[in-house]
């Protein structure tokens, strides 16, 4: 089965987001002052419509390479523009890990819809 078809099942039967195969990464950030790694996936669409955000864990600063970053194995955040506006922060688009052990079982919406202050649902 191919794989956009399995992550769209997914979305669908769960509605909880799976971080999407590498073969989906667009993009990497690196966000020091909120503290996050973000991956930019784009799945079903020409378009990022999948992020998930990591903890990064430590930081130094390469004065040749910029910065070497340590994440979390799993993410924190997820988001999924299910929509397709290119917004990230419609209800019912992002989600929390609070246990960060990668089982979509602890993934659950966030309560900070429309916020894009990712700082915000930290415990
Ligand atoms: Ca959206």
């Amino acid at each position: 089965m191919n794989l956009k078809v399995i992550f769209l099942l997914g979305v669908l039967v769960t509605n909880l987001p799976t971080e999407p195969p590498e073969q989906y990464l667009v993009s990497e950030e690196i966000d020091t002052v909120v503290g996050f790694y973000f991956r930019n996936y784009a799945v079903l669409s020409d378009r990022v419509n999948y992020r998930t955000a990591r903890q990064i864990l430590t930081i130094v600063q390469d004065h040749l390479d910029g910065y070497y970053v340590d994440a979390s194995h799993y993410p924190l955040f997820y988001w999924f523009d299910a929509n397709g506006d290119g917004d990230f922060n419609d209800p019912g688009e992002m989600f929390v890990d609070r246990e960060m052990h990668g089982c979509g079982c602890d993934i659950k919406p966030s309560i900070d819809q429309g916020n894009d202050n990712v700082s915000q649902p930290v415990p």
